[in-house]
């Protein structure tokens, strides 16, 4: 029992996967630290929306810290909980959509469709990369699972969202046409990693071939988290009532 609370797995130099699990960890720590203290220094009507923002980083650190050592232990991709970490931050990333634009006149119902749309994104990629991951399967719900992903798309870009940042104006816009290119770039990542992790990678071509879906998911979920979060946090410092001295 003793050795197995002391063993320390050390991470070789050239272990990439599980280097970026271990900056991953550090990272989500550090922004979810940064988000939380800076509640108090937000403006009252933004400190949901930042508290939402380190929430996200927070649930990460958590699942990373569990994922690096996961990895480090099994050698293996730990698919399972990378899609608890997502099906519990995809969402939390929705509600920060459904704040921004809740003054303009967003309803709760928007707020449904989003959710729902990154759940049958999540599940179904769930379904082809670890239930059914033969090729054909992986790519059929690859397929499944970006209609949900374009749906997500097109509510920022073009429907409700859209239309709502733009009537809001101001800080609410800007962010909003910032996020969605988080969304449109930064969530593409995904897809590569997914690819990376198919069997016969893109149709047998060897372009992907070599590249570790874990490093792909990890350099991914650093970006759109933690950049997501400090968009938030702008909005947040760019629109705040200062007191006249
Ligand atoms: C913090 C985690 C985030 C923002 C995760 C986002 C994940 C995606 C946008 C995943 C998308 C996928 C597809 C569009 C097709 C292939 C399967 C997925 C689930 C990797």
């Amino acid at each position: 029992m003793h050795s197995v609370l002391l063993t320390i797995l050390p991470i070789a130099t050239d272990n990439y996967v599980a280097f970026t699990f271990f900056v991953g960890t550090m990272a989500m720590m550090a922004a979810s630290v940064f988000f939380f203290f800076e509640v108090g220094n937000t403006d009252p009507k933004w400190r949901t929306s930042v508290l939402i923002s380190g929430l996200i980083t927070f649930i990460a650190a958590v699942h990373y810290y569990y994922m690096r050592d996961y990895n480090l232990a099994t050698g293996q991709s730990p698919v399972f909980f990378r899609y608890v970490d997502w099906l519990l931050t995809v969402p939390l990333m929705c509600v920060e959509f459904y704040l921004i634009t809740k003054k303009a006149g967003a309803k709760v119902a928007l707020l449904w469709k989003l959710i729902a749309a990154s759940v049958f994104m999540l599940v179904t990629g769930y379904i082809g990369e670890a239930i059914y991951p033969t090729e054909t399967q992986s790519w059929i719900w690859g397929f499944v699972s970006s209609i949900g992903y374009f749906y997500i798309v097109y509510l920022i870009w073009f429907g409700e969202v859209a239309q709502l940042a733009e009537k809001a104006g101001g800080a609410v816009r800007k962010a909003n046409r910032t996020l969605a290119w988080f969304v449109l770039v930064g969530w593409a990542i995904y897809p590569i990693g997914y690819i990376a992790g198919t069997a016969g990678g893109l149709f047998g071509m060897p372009v992907l071939s070599g590249l570790s879906l874990d490093v792909v998911y990890n350099i991914g979920d650093a970006v759109n988290k933690i950049g997501f979060g400090l968009v938030i946090y702008v909005l947040a410092q760019s629109d705040r009532v200062l007191a006249k001295a």
